[in-house]
């Protein structure tokens, strides 16, 4: 069991990646975040792939990043968990691709993990991180409140955004 984490939150332009990073540590939501960048994409213990459920073009974006980080993975290693979330939730009268198809898509073809979450009202912000937990096999990570006591932990500053 890995004790410290490396998680990469990648997705296109606008997707909500700042905004679920932010309701995760601080329970806060703005419109707007600051840049941060992106260094040591490689050695993650888990990838985040974050797509708009209301724009077609996020979710083809995910479909690449999948792809790369596949073509990229170094052989003989073991397989680094990926993790797809539909993000604007909030928005679902303007979704794209129907639940169904990216869901089925996700889980049975691709193998990952699948959730929908809206950064805007901490909907499912905690199930995606008590996921991710379970995901770089944390055994006793099961529950919830095992996501509260990592985010506990995040916010002592024991996290650097990169
Ligand atoms: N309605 C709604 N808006 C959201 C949600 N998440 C993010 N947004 C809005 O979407 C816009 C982009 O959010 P960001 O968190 O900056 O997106 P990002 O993926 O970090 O964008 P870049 O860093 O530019 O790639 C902002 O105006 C947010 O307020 C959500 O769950 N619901
Ligand atoms: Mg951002």
């Amino acid at each position: 069991m890995v004790t410290t984490f490396k998680i990469a939150v990648l997705g296109a332009q606008g997707v909500g990646k700042s905004a679920i990073v932010h309701q995760f540590l601080y329970n806060e939501f703005s419109e707007e975040w600051a840049d941060v960048c992106c260094r040591g994409l490689r050695s993650v213990h888990a990838y985040i792939l974050v797509y708009d459920i209301c724009c077609f073009d996020s979710f083809e974006y995910v479909k690449t990043i999948r792809q790369q980080i596949l073509e990229t993975r170094v052989i003989g290693t073991s397989d680094t968990p990926i993790i797809i979330v539909g993000n604007k939730r909030d928005l679902q009268k303007g979704r794209v691709i129907p639940r169904w198809n990216v869901s089925n898509l996700v889980k049975k073809t691709w193998k990952c993990g699948y959730i929908e979450c809206s950064a805007k009202y901490n909907w499912h912000i905690l199930l995606l991180f008590s996921e991710l937990l379970k995901s770089v096999g944390c055994a006793r990570c099961k529950h919830v409140h095992t996501a509260i006591r990592f985010q506990g932990a995040l916010r002592r500053n024991r996290c650097t955004i990169m």
